[in-house]
């Protein structure tokens, strides 16, 4: 595929897709949004690739949607669109997904994060959902994920002021699950993918599924379904040759079947 907006690059075992529009701080214009589901779903399907990293560059992940795309757009225009049925595509994504955030990641480019399955940031990153200072509010995710993310009133004290927070709050706040110094937060990025990729990935695939169902279900259907997932991972052979390996004490070897 020939993408202007996105840069993809596969190592062993996971992809980086990396935004690629640099001049305008990486901002989510519908071109980009439409590569990068397009480029999510094609990974999805690769078996070669077990873990996807989205990220930016140094300066930023993404400051936000593309305000000047949407600046003139009437509320018609904005549902003919249909951007949401794009975003809602990357929530159907089925390999884990590591945001790897330096600098700007704000609005749209927060809720893309947060979107993603695992966060790192590098020392560097600036979070915010700053939508109100542009007279909306936010409009993928942002007052749902960031609420469960961090709390009622912190999401509160967030989008209602569009305060830009950092990296080490994120992570107080339960909202990255590492911060390291700039130069080292791809390549943690690269390790955690590499490390998921290295385990089964029929498990990966059924424990994340089980992990976002508690997103939106009540804790005892949410445990049904995470029984049922659990029983399912016994018809696999990755099941048995894990369980072998460990009784023999080798080191087994998987095959994602
Ligand atoms: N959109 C378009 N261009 C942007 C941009 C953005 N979000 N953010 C930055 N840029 C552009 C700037 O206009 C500037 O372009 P030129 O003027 O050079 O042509 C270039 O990037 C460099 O930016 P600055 O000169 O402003 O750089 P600074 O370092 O001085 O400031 C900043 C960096 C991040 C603090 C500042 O650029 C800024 O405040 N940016 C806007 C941040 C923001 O408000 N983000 C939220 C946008 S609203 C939806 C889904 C999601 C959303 C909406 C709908 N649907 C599914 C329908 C999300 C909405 C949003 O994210």
């Amino acid at each position: 595929m020939d993408y202007k907006n996105i840069i993809i690059t596969k190592e062993s075992g996971y992809a980086i897709l990396q935004f690629n529009r640099p001049e305008v701080l990486n901002a989510i214009n519908m071109q980009l949004m439409t590569e990068l589901v397009e480029a999510l779903e094609n990974l999805d399907k690769d078996d070669a690739v077990r873990c996807v990293i989205l990220t930016g560059n140094e300066k930023a992940f993404a400051a936000g949607a593309d305000i000047k795309e949407m600046a003139d757009a009437s509320a018609i225009e904005m549902l003919l669109r249909d951007q949401f049925a794009r975003w809602d595509k990357i929530r159907k994504i089925k390999k884990p997904i590591i945001a790897a955030v330096s600098g700007f990641a704000l609005g749209g480019g927060c809720e893309l994060a947060m979107t993603c399955d695992m966060i790192i940031a590098s020392e560097t990153a600036r979070f915010g959902q700053p939508e109100i200072n542009i007279g909306v509010m936010p409009g993928a995710g942002g007052t749902q994920r960031l609420t469960r993310a961090v709390g009622k009133v912190k999401a509160m004290e967030i989008v209602l002021t569009g305060k830009i927070f950092t990296a080490e709050e994120a992570k107080e706040w339960g909202l990255v699950n590492k911060v390291v110094p700039v130069e080292y937060y791809l390549q943690e990025a690269k390790d955690l993918a590499k490390e998921i990729a290295s385990k089964p990935p029929i498990a990966v695939r059924l424990a994340k599924e089980a992990v976002l169902k508690s997103f939106d279900t009540t804790i005892e259907s949410g445990l049904e379904f995470e029984r049922r997932n659990f029983y399912l991972l016994f018809a696999s052979d990755d099941q048995k040759e894990g369980m072998k390996a460990f009784v023999e004490k080798g080191k087994p070897t998987w095959k994602g079947k």
